[in-house]
């Protein structure tokens, strides 16, 4: 099964009430001494399986943002590191925290161009599947995209419409945005499709099957017809959506979705994978993938 990062709660509880200690922005020191060698090891497989899929399968913003960040295969990056680095290119920071924050700690965090990664790393038997984002998704999946001044925009942008959208009741509809762009997101290349989004770029076997695999569909993103589609959290994505550049977060993170709400409150929301009247398709889905794995 593939890495799921962001599942909503986490052992049936919200995120933020597993009962931890924590400081009012959920944030603790990385200390990078800590980490075992073997810590560094699982660091080192899952980074050097992951580099050799990504040349021809994520887009050129990724590769590059990889390329320029303090990010080696043998060891744990350190965050300030990083966060020097990403500072004089977009002017965002990695902090630290447990894992799964509460929603409008993440969104504040992001609001003010904070990333917060999870400071632990998966456990060596756990390398395909895990609960919470850890080291590996946040640092690996996301940072790389920060470095690229649209993705530094769109995601501070989903930070301060996050808070908006908990104060509407619209909650569940940005958070799929997100999910099918910043986790899941497919971009157009001139070359052919590549990924961008964390959630599969961080991920050995869905950054596979997202792009090589005859079953998801593959559609053209469209803001309304996203904001009602549900996801899957606990397997691979039934439908990819794909962006005609990446220059169209730039116009997400600044349209109002004030409008987009009104239209899509209290209509139903689509299966995940169910195409459209109205879709663009680039690749009718097999189906055959979920098909196969459903109890008769
Ligand atoms: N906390 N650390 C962390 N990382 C996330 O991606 C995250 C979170 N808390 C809430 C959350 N994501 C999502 O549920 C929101 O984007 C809706
Ligand atoms: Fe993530």
């Amino acid at each position: 099964p593939p890495v799921r990062p962001e599942p909503p709660t986490l052992h049936g509880l919200a995120a933020g009430e597993a009962g931890r200690p924590h400081s009012a922005d959920w944030t603790i020191p990385q200390d990078c001494a800590a980490y075992t060698p073997a810590e560094h090891a699982t660091w080192a497989t899952l980074f050097e399986r992951q580099c050799r899929l990504l040349p021809g399968r994520a887009c050129d913003a990724f590769l590059k943002g990889l390329d320029a960040l303090p990010i080696a295969p043998d060891r744990i990056p350190d965050f300030e590191a990083l966060s020097d680095v990403l500072m004089k290119a977009t002017g965002w920071q990695v902090v630290a925290v447990p894992g799964l924050v509460p929603d409008e700690v993440f969104f504040d965090h992001l609001a003010h161009r904070r990333f917060p990664s999870g400071q632990f790393i998966r456990r060596a038997d756990q390398l395909d599947y895990l609960q919470e984002p850890d080291v590996f998704h946040d640092v690996f999946g996301h940072v790389p995209m920060l470095m690229n001044p649209v993705m530094a925009d769109y995601m501070q942008a989903y930070g301060v419409g996050g808070l908006r959208a908990q104060r509407l009741g619209m909650l569940a509809e940005l958070a799929r945005v997100y999910w099918y762009t910043v986790e899941f997101g497919l971009v157009i290349q001139p070359e052919g499709l590549r990924l961008y989004g964390a959630g599969i770029a961080s991920s050995y076997s869905e950054s596979r099957f997202c792009l090589d695999d005859p079953s998801p569909h593959r559609v053209r993103f469209v803001l309304e017809r996203v904001m009602r589609t549900r996801y899957r959290i606990d397997d691979f994505q039934e439908c990819y959506f794909v962006l005609q550049d990446l220059d169209e977060l730039l116009a997400l993170a600044r349209v109002d979705f004030g409008p987009v709400y009104a239209q899509v409150a209290g209509a139903q929301t689509f299966e995940p994978g169910a195409l459209q009247p109205g879709d663009t398709v680039l690749h009718r889905g097999t189906g055959a993938y979920h098909r196969d794995r459903r109890p008769p």
